[in-house]
């Protein structure tokens, strides 16, 4: 296998989401995001989506920010040589500039998905995925009374949820929490998120959430604080799970030598791309570490790549990987993201790359800026 990138087409589509979330950092009612679209001198296509937002709560990172890395120094990366993997891409990207992992992910992302698709397999069986169905959560955002919530999550489990995760933040957790847990009852599978929204201070809240019988607390600290991390870890019984704080190989290390987490969630933008997203993986199999894979409220282009990665056998726990209907009137691939009744979402296994086909004439209805870089 060669891969020669020839072309890379970037786009902005405005995506507008069908009801606002809120996390503890913000509110966000439409996307605005950053399409690739990678042809190789055959003239071979993969399509790609940069997970960025629009504002940089979550991360550093933004939709600009990531056009300018990929425009300015990234981009010429993959267009300047040929690889003989995908899997050599990473290492060129990190070697070009520091930091900016879901710039660099959306490039690298996008190599595999050409390489998939010019090899005629899917990109489940090219990353080394062995399931053919993934198991399917939901992320509730922040609602304004414990009942909305409440309503929220019981149409989730009727609908099928595997994994009904709540965003908290301080004042919006015990009351919200302990109402769906006492209408979902005991055996449901509830964890929260609080996207770094406490301080080592507020342990004691978060002790009162030990008591609910969650699958795990998601990001409770602020990212850089894995010895923190570590030491809330030592104070409670649900394991804590990692998102935020896991930006590399690396720092997945890191939290597993220190014992920061007992669950590691795996983006592919967060990390830098499907390479580093493999690595993690494997690594956490070998410490008995179960990942399971976030979502960035992605098109269907980016929960593809989602759905591809969750193929691996160490992703045991639902993901964050909800059908397009959950977030989209109409999403931009055919045909659209479906969960079964039993939350399980197919693997595409059967069709090339990532298994859906792009709907170009909504992209070009959706385009707010498009730019084509060539060799
Ligand atoms: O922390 O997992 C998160 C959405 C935007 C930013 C951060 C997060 C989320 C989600 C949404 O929880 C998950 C999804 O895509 O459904
Ligand atoms: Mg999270």
């Amino acid at each position: 296998m060669t891969l020669h990138v020839s072309r890379i087409t970037m786009r902005q589509i405005g995506l507008p989401l069908r009801e606002p979330f809120r996390i503890s950092s913000g509110t966000l009612s439409k996307r605005r995001i950053l399409l690739l679209e990678l042809e190789d001198v055959d003239g071979a296509i993969g399509w790609s989506e940069c997970v960025a937002a629009e504002r940089p709560n979550y991360s550093a990172e933004t939709t600009d920010t990531a056009w300018l890395m990929i425009e300015t120094f990234l981009a010429d990366v993959l267009l300047e040589r040929a690889f003989s993997h995908p899997a050599e891409v990473h290492d060129a990207l990190e070697a070009a500039a520091c930091g900016h992992p879901m710039a660099k992910a959306a490039l690298e992302m996008g190599a595999w998905e050409l390489a998939a698709q010019a090899s005629g397999v899917s990109l489940a069986f090219m990353l080394g995925g062995t399931r053919d169905s993934i198991a399917t959560g939901i992320s509730l955002g922040i609602q304004a009374s414990p009942d909305a919530l409440v309503e929220k999550a019981l149409a989730a489990a009727a609908e099928g949820y595997r994994k009904i995760k709540l965003k908290i933040m301080p004042g919006y957790d015990i009351a919200y929490v302990t109402a769906v847990r006492e209408a979902l009852g005991d055996e449901a599978p509830l964890m929260v998120d609080a996207n770094a929204a406490y301080l080592p201070a507020d342990t004691e809240s978060l002790r009162l959430l030990d008591d609910l019988g969650l699958t795990m607390i998601e990001q409770p600290l602020a990212r850089d604080d894995l010895l923190r991390h570590a030491a809330l870890q030592r104070e409670l019984r649900t394991p804590i799970c990692l998102d935020e704080s896991i930006y590399s190989v690396a720092r997945a290390e890191d939290a597993l030598s220190l014992r920061s987490a007992g669950i590691i969630n795996i983006k592919p933008g967060r990390v830098g791309g499907f390479t580093s997203s493999k690595a993690i993986h494997d690594t956490c199999a070998l410490a008995n570490v179960p990942v399971w894979c976030g979502g960035m409220l992605e098109s269907g282009i980016g929960r593809a790549h989602n759905v591809a990665l969750a193929s691996l056998p160490n992703f045991q726990l639902p993901g964050d990987v909800s059908p397009s209907a959950r977030y989209w009137e109409q999403d931009i691939v055919r045909p659209e993201w479906t969960m079964s009744a039993d939350g399980m979402v197919k693997v595409p296994l059967d069709r090339p790359g990532m298994g859906v086909e792009v709907d170009r004439d909504r992209i070009d209805d959706l385009t707010l800026r498009k730019t084509v870089l060539s060799a």
